[in-house]
C-alpha cells in the first residue's frame, strides 16, 4: 500500500476522500510561491487580498526593527478602518437586528492572548483585544462588558453601520433569509502571522463575521485556538471561513501541535482541513462549507489550504508582498 494511501487511512478518511484528495494532488497549484523549508525573517502571512496593504504595513514595521506583535496590530487596524471593506470593522456586515458587532484577537510569542467579541461601535477591536492581553488578568472580554472596558482606556464611541450597509440590511430584512457567506468579494476576516528579526512570532485576527448572524452570534476569530494560535517555540496558525467549523474543531491550536510534532506548516494546515471534511460529512454539499487556513512556522515555513477553491493569501517576504491562490481540497 502506498505512503500516501496509509496516510489518508491514518486520518480516518474514507474511500470518497481518497478520491477527492488524488484529484487534488493531481491538480496543479498556480500562482505558487516559491518555498524554502527555512525562510529567513522578517516575514508577514495575512488572508486575502486585503492582506497585501495589511502586510505592507506590518512589514515596513519589521523592516524597521520593530515587533511582530506591533506589525500584526497595526497591520489589521488599516483594513479595521477602511469603510469600503465589508467583513472587518467600520462598513462591516451587520448582524439580523442591523447591528455590526466585531470579533478579534491577538496573540504574541510568548503565549499571552487577549480577545474581544460581540463588541460594537468601537472601530479598532484588534487594540482593545491588545489592551485585555497587557492590560488584564483576562484573555476574553464580551459585549457590553467589552465596550465599557473598551470607554475606560480611551477608545471612542462610532457608528459602524454605513449608510450603505444599513441599505444591504433593510433589503435583507425584507426576507431575513440566513445564508453564512464565505469567499465573498475577495477578502473576508482578515488573520495575520508575523515572524520579526528576533525571531518572535505574534498573530492578530480580526473580523465583524458572517453577515446577518444571529444578534449574540460570536465566530471563531476571537477563540483562541480556533481562530488564531501562536506558540512562540512553534508556529502560528490563523483562520478564514464559516467560523462554527474551526470552533468544532480548534483548527488554529491543532495546525501548531501537528508543527509541534513535525509536521511541515503546509502538511499541518491540510489535516486540519481534512479533519473538518471527514468529520462534517452531513453539511458537505453547502457551498458555504469552507474554511481557509494559514500557517508559519518559527523557522519561517509557512502554509496555506482551504476546503473549496478561492481562498487567497497575502505574502510579505525579501522584499516581495503578492497575492496567491491556496491550494485547496475540492477542486471544482
Ligand atoms: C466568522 N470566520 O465569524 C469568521 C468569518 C469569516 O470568511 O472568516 N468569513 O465565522
Amino acid at each position: 500500500m502506498s505512503t500516501r494511501r496509509n496516510f489518508l487511512l491514518k486520518l480516518g478518511l474514507g474511500s470518497t476522500a481518497l478520491l477527492l484528495s488524488k484529484n487534488s494532488i493531481a491538480s496543479k497549484l498556480f500562482n505558487k510561491p516559491k518555498k524554502n523549508a527555512i525562510n529567513s525573517s522578517p516575514i508577514v502571512i495575512s488572508t486575502w487580498s486585503h492582506g497585501i496593504p495589511a502586510n505592507k504595513v506590518a512589514m515596513e514595521i519589521l523592516s524597521n526593527g520593530g515587533k511582530a506583535i506591533d506589525a500584526v496590530e497595526n497591520g489589521v487596524r488599516i483594513i479595521e478602518a477602511d469603510e469600503t471593506n465589508h467583513s472587518v470593522g467600520i462598513g462591516g456586515f451587520p448582524d439580523a437586528s442591523g447591528k455590526v458587532s466585531l470579533d478579534a484577537s491577538i496573540m504574541d510569542h510568548k503565549g499571552n492572548a487577549g480577545a474581544v467579541c460581540y463588541l460594537q461601535n468601537i472601530m479598532h477591536p484588534i487594540s482593545v483585544a491588545r489592551k485585555v492581553m497587557e492590560e488584564t488578568p483576562h484573555v476574553l472580554l464580551a459585549g457590553d462588558g467589552a465596550l465599557e472596558f473598551a470607554l475606560e482606556k480611551g477608545f471612542l464611541q462610532e457608528e459602524l453601520l454605513t449608510p450603505e450597509m444599513e441599505k444591504a440590511w433593510k433589503e435583507w430584512a425584507k426576507t431575513s433569509n440566513y445564508k453564512p457567506r464565505v469567499n465573498f468579494e475577495s477578502h473576508d476576516t482578515i488573520g495575520l502571522l508575523a515572524l520579526d528579526n528576533a525571531n518572535c512570532l505574534a498573530g492578530a485576527c480580526t473580523t465583524s463575521g458572517m453577515p446577518y448572524k444571529l444578534p449574540g452570534r460570536v465566530g471563531d476569530s476571537p477563540i483562541i485556538g480556533a481562530g488564531l494560535y501562536v506558540d512562540g517555540d512553534v508556529g502560528a496558525a490563523t483562520a478564514s471561513g464559516l467560523g462554527e467549523l474551526m470552533m468544532k474543531t480548534l483548527g488554529s491550536f491543532l495546525i501548531v501541535e501537528l508543527m509541534r510534532n513535525g509536521s511541515s506548516a503546509q502538511e499541518a494546515c491540510e489535516i486540519a482541513i481534512k479533519r473538518i471534511w471527514n468529520k462534517y460529512q452531513a453539511d458537505q454539499n453547502s457551498e458555504f462549507f469552507q474554511v481557509g487556513y494559514l500557517a508559519l512556522g518559527k523557522n519561517g515555513d509557512f502554509g496555506a489550504y482551504s476546503i473549496l477553491p478561492g481562498f487567497q493569501f497575502a505574502l510579505a517576504l525579501n522584499g516581495e508582498n503578492k497575492l496567491y491562490d491556496s491550494d485547496c481540497l475540492i477542486k471544482k
